[in-house]
């Protein structure tokens, strides 16, 4: 007898092999997906629902690892539906069978779309998200494109290269650098924006954590809003963005960009930030913002120390499970210099490896300064995950 491993990460490797032993595609495709490997964490738990979900794990075939007030539950997709199932003689707690009925309901491959207050953005393949910098201090393309002229000229070769939306920031976020009062970063962005939106044809979203900026730059404009403060450092900001229908990108950080790097303490760096970035999202939902308009980004480099941001990356599909498209912004920053020994002017390469990485994971926007390279890397990234199988 011969044994032979699948990829048993890979849905479609297991669907292959079925439907080369004769199965139909549907039916390989309905056994891989629910063969798909899943792990939770439940809590709080109190004893009786510790208890039954032991009892039904066990009974479901699933690993179940307990401790004071809280489960970890780890198996596959059909396994935990198996566990869901209302079951007359051992019912679950009530508690407990609504919350595991509401986390399968909401498991859904994320949408491949992205809806700004102009158009629908396809995210069926990567898409990458152009850096334009208009500020005299950004840690690694200060003051390039601080004239409308030369933003312009930098936008215009990002298109070429296959950008697929422009993001103008008029504040840098690096740690210690100065932040400009809220003229001088209407003053630095708004031409900006006028430019790219009639001259490029691109999507231009607006860097901002302040909402009169936000709001300024969509009326000149712009469709998308990406407050790396994950609308929580300007209370009129999410009215903002549901008003004008807006895309808008949450992304996490910890305190302020002066204050965050002493907060970068984590025991489990990507179950916290996704749960985090879980509660943004939700508040973003209940002032009206339609879940079609929100996109994730973990925030590399926001509270992060070098080895959380690796963690980040590998562990993505925490913020992945979430359901909406997933940003990352590893662009030049310093943990690849950390990875690499190189100097910020010498990171794209190492950004373009950080982009499949985190591609593989199921990152689909990608922010950086170099087009080109991030581009032609996931090019390759795209193919593979998009392959056939080679002989379906
Ligand atoms: N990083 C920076 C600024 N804005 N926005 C998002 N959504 N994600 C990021 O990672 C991010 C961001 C800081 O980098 P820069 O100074 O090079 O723009």
């Amino acid at each position: 007898m011969r044994v032979t491993a699948l990829a048993g990460d890979v849905p479609a490797a297991l669907a292959s092999a079925l439907e080369a032993r004769g199965l139909d595609r549907l039916h390989a495709e309905a056994l891989a997906a629910g063969g798909a490997p899943v792990a939770l964490v439940l809590e709080p738990l109190d004893e009786p629902e510790t208890s039954a979900l032991m009892r039904g794990a066990a009974r479901a075939g699933l690993d179940c690892h307990t401790g004071e007030g809280w489960a970890v539950v780890a198996g596959t997709l059909a396994r935990l539906g198996g566990l869901a199932r209302p079951d007359p003689a051992a019912p679950l707690p009530e508690r407990l069978g609504l919350a595991l009925g509401r986390f399968l309901q909401g498991r859904q491959e994320a949408p491949q779309a992205w809806r700004t207050a102009r158009r629908s953005i396809p995210l069926d393949r990567s898409c990458i998200v152009g850096i334009v910098n208009v500020t005299p201090d950004s840690f690694s393309d200060g003051g390039r494109h601080l004239a409308p002229d030369d933003a312009l000229a930098g936008a215009q070769r990002m298109r070429e290269a296959g950008a697929g939306v422009l993001d103008v920031g008029g504040e840098s976020t690096r740690p210690g650098a100065e932040r400009p009062d809220e003229a001088e970063e209407l003053r630095r962005v708004l031409p900006v924006v006028r430019a790219l939106v009639a001259e490029i044809g691109l999507p231009v979203s607006v860097d901002t954590r302040r909402s009169r900026v936000a709001q300024a730059a969509l009326e000149a404009g712009a469709e998308i809003v990406n407050d790396v403060s994950g609308l929580a450092a300007d209370p009129r900001m999410a009215e903002v963005v549901r008003a004008a229908g807006a895309g808008v990108v949450l992304m996490h950080m910890r305190g302020e960009p002066h204050t965050m790097d002493g907060l970068a303490v984590y025991r489990d760096v990507a179950g916290e930030v996704a749960a985090e970035l879980a509660e943004r999202r939700d508040r973003a939902l209940a002032c009206g913002i339609a879940p079609e308009q929100v996109v994730l980004d973990p925030g590399l480099g926001f509270a992060k120390a070098p080895a959380h941001n690796l963690a980040l990356l590998d562990r993505l599909g925490a913020v992945v499970a979430l359901g909406h498209p997933v940003m990352v912004g590893p662009s030049r920053k310093r943990f690849l210099g950390a990875a690499t020994g190189q100097p910020v002017d010498r990171r794209d390469a190492a950004t373009a490896a950080a982009c499949v990485a985190a591609r593989m994971r199921g990152a689909r926007l990608f922010r950086v300064h170099d087009v080109a390279a991030a581009r032609e890397a996931l090019a390759v990234a795209d193919a593979v995950l998009g392959n056939d199988g080679g002989g379906a």
